[in-house]
């Protein structure tokens, strides 16, 4: 279902109107009647306290004996690929977990480590699978993210490829984002500011705060929004975003959408638009860390808006379009982990507007990742815990 709203922006352009003499009503007049795919209002969490959540879910224990397992995804044949953050690469099948030999060696500090690992949609054609993880190579101490290929045989990583590399290397532990999705032929993932938001964000011909649009051999979309410009990244698809680490494609828009861990009740939801400026660090509705402001301003005529965000933070990490029918009440719906409050939130949907919030598995643990199976139940992997699959009191039943 689609609603057309009449945007936050254009309300801001018009009180900007007097201010930079770029705006008159009656450009704001012409831009109401062509942008049809305007954005939701901006919904803040204050305004929908979340509520435990009406049905009584539990979960099993599917893959215990892992530390941080960052990301995960299914094989065709419902076995799961397993990243640890720490640099190993699982494959559980049947019950058993198999180390894969030749995973990348990845920059193990801070939030930095192996990161996502994405299955192609035609894995049952092309065998491709994508890993994002911080990595040493190149010049430089310290690490930044990166973006490979490979094919998995006999429990070994073969023809791997290196498909992106982000730059400069650094030290900072901060901010590595890191997510991949897939949407209309196209490897979307993204990459964290570096903990170096005064210069990575609003910068396009600089890596960090982006995300990034790729043919899925690694070469570049001609129609990407940059291409052409002097020293731009020509890699990336949207910028000014601080550290995204849940993606999804909403397949009832057919959006990439991407929340962003925030600073101190900054953390958002944002609908990815081709050439698009998030923000970051110009705008935010958080403050830092130790009480101190950075920014006044939530929101810019030239700026996209978040269509929601989080005050106080929950510290987001994993995003999930639910599509199975499994969970009727979730079904269309978005679910997101929250690292710091240890429980998976469900964001319930009217098209691009959240109207509802409730908690899933209060105290479950700190989620990192969420993802659907190929048989249609929801797993979630929980720091010291594993991977857990979600259960209703109707499927306990089966
Ligand atoms: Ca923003």
């Amino acid at each position: 279902m689609k609603r057309i709203i009449l945007s936050l922006a254009v309300a801001f352009s018009f009180a900007a109107c007097g201010d930079n003499g770029k705006s008159n009503e009656a450009d704001m007049s012409q831009t109401v009647a062509e942008d049809t795919t305007a954005t939701a209002q901006v919904i803040a969490s204050e305004s929908l306290p979340a509520d435990s959540s009406k049905t009584e879910y539990g979960y099993e224990v599917v893959v215990p004996g892992l530390q941080i397992a960052w990301g995960m995804d299914f094989l065709p044949d419902g076995s799961m690929l397993i990243t640890e953050k720490s640099g190993d690469l699982i494959h559980f099948q049947n019950g058993q977990k198999q180390m894969i030999e030749g995973a990348p060696e990845v920059y193990n500090r801070g939030q930095g480590g192996f990161l996502d690992v994405a299955v192609h949609p035609d894995y049952e054609s092309n065998g491709w699978i994508y890993f994002t993880y911080s990595s040493s190579e190149g010049e430089g101490e310290g690490g930044n993210t990166a973006l490979m290929r490979a094919k998995l045989e006999n429990g070994q990583l073969v023809q791997k490829e290196d498909l992106y590399k982000a730059i400069p290397n650094s030290t900072r532990g901060q901010h590595f984002g890191s997510r991949i999705t897939f949407n209309d032929g196209y490897l979307y993932f993204s990459v964290g500011d570096r903990g170096n938001r005064d210069e990575n964000p609003q910068d396009i011909t600089r890596d960090g705060g982006k995300i990034y649009r790729l043919n899925p051999d690694g070469s570049i979309p001609q129609d990407n929004p940059f291409v052409g410009e002097e020293n731009a990244k020509e890699a990336i698809y949207s910028y000014g975003h601080r550290n995204p680490q849940g993606m999804i494609l909403n397949s009832d828009t057919g959006e990439i959408w991407v929340h962003e861990h925030g600073p101190q009740g900054g953390d958002e939801i944002n609908v990815i638009k081709k050439g698009e400026n998030y923000g970051w660090p110009v705008v935010s509705y958080g403050i830092n860390y130790d009480n101190t402001t950075f920014t006044d301003e939530t929101s810019r005529p030239e700026f996209e808006d978040p269509i929601f965000y989080w005050k106080p933070s929950i510290a987001p990490s994993g995003m999930l379009y639910v599509t199975s029918n499994k969970y009727p009440e979730l079904e269309e719906n978005l679910l997101v982990g929250s690292l710091k409050f240890q429980y998976i939130e469900h964001l319930e949907l009217d098209g691009k507007t959240v109207v509802a919030r409730e908690k899933i598995l209060p105290g479950v643990g700190r989620l990192r990742d969420l993802a659907q199976g190929p048989d249609g139940n929801i797993y979630a992997s929980i720091e010291g815990t594993g991977i857990i699959r979600l259960t209703t009191p109707a499927s306990e039943e089966e």
